[in-house]
């Protein structure tokens, strides 16, 4: 929450999120780099409206937060929504380009990493995405290590999400969690899910049956003065699941190329997503969209058990 008088000048709420943050409503953060740059237009906007319905219709209140002319908003109105999916005048931000971004007054997308940074302003305990960042493969020459998971190590909050893609190493992903002391739950499975499908071979620390558990561990974490965020992965619906030998060869070929045309830094994500939907012909997109909502209407139900 916003006890500091100086924040007041940098941050601002739409009407909605005021109203919850008054009435001690449940509130659920949403990234807006996936919006910006995680998926095309108009997909993009359609979901992210969609998402916020879904929460609403949780009986939680939706807030998706980016950087707009240099303000951080925690909650965007349709107008903003529309500008962050369409404009091309939007940076990525992660918590290096967050206070450059805002003394600017420029416009950026937040990633997991900054939409932590923007929750824990706002005191919002809860955040749904699709994918989170993580351990890159071959981290160990690049050192491509998503920003993501130390924020998410260093922070109160819990984060909804498919799991990670296969574009990551997910077990050197999960040792790098456990480094850093973040419990990774499983939501009614006991495997990491994998994006696009719903298991990778690795296996999550607990496998949680319903929303409520998945809030009594966060509360008692917290309470507990054992500080930092909780990952509860929820795998992508069977229904929207895409093809194990598809997708891993689509992903290769992404990787094939990202080297190749010796990309790197904060592209490296961006690229591998456009490539991987360029090369499944749209259908890591469907994918994609199933399982966000499929978290949003997790997210919901579990924000009305945190404390
Ligand atoms: N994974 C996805 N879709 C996304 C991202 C990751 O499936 O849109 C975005 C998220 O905003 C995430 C960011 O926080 O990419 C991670 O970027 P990097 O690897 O540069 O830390
Ligand atoms: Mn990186």
């Amino acid at each position: 929450m916003i006890n500091n008088e100086m924040l007041k000048k940098y941050v601002e709420y739409n009407d909605e999120v005021k109203d919850a943050m008054e009435k001690g409503k449940p509130i659920v953060a949403l990234e807006s780099t996936i919006i910006s740059h995680g998926m095309p237009y108009p997909q993009n906007i359609e979901t992210a409206k969609a998402c916020e319905k879904i929460i609403r219709e949780g009986g939680a209140i939706p807030a998706t937060t980016a950087i707009i002319g240099g303000k951080i908003k925690i909650g965007l109105n349709d107008e903003e929504l529309e500008f962050m999916a369409k404009s091309k005048d939007i940076i990525k931000t992660s918590r290096r380009d967050f206070a450059y971004i805002v003394s600017r007054g420029l416009n950026g997308a937040t990633t997991v990493a900054s939409t932590i940074i923007a929750s824990r302003l706002a005191g919002i305990k809860i955040f749904v995405t699709g994918g989170l960042g993580g351990v890159h493969r071959h981290a160990e020459t690049t050192f491509d290590i998503s920003r993501d998971l130390d924020e998410l190590a260093s922070n109160d909050i819990m984060i909804v999400c498919a799991g990670c893609k296969s574009i990551l190493d997910i077990g050197l992903t999960l040792e790098y969690l456990e480094t850093k002391g973040v419990p990774v739950f499983g939501y009614q499975t006991d495997y990491m899910p994998a994006f696009f499908t719903r298991k990778s071979e690795f296996k999550v620390d607990y496998n949680i049956k319903n929303p409520k558990e998945a809030a009594d561990a966060a509360n008692t974490q917290w309470n507990l003065g054992l500080q930092g965020g909780i990952l509860l992965t929820n795998p992508i619906p069977e229904e929207d699941s895409m093809d194990e030998d598809k997708i891993n060869s689509a992903i290769e070929k992404a990787l094939l190329e990202a080297e190749e045309k010796g990309i790197h830094g904060k592209e490296t994500t961006p690229f591998l997503l456009s490539k991987v939907l360029e090369v499944t012909e749209g259908k890591s997109l469907e994918a994609n969209i199933a399982l966000v909502k499929n978290n949003a209407r997790l997210g919901a139900e579990v924000a009305k058990y945190l404390y």
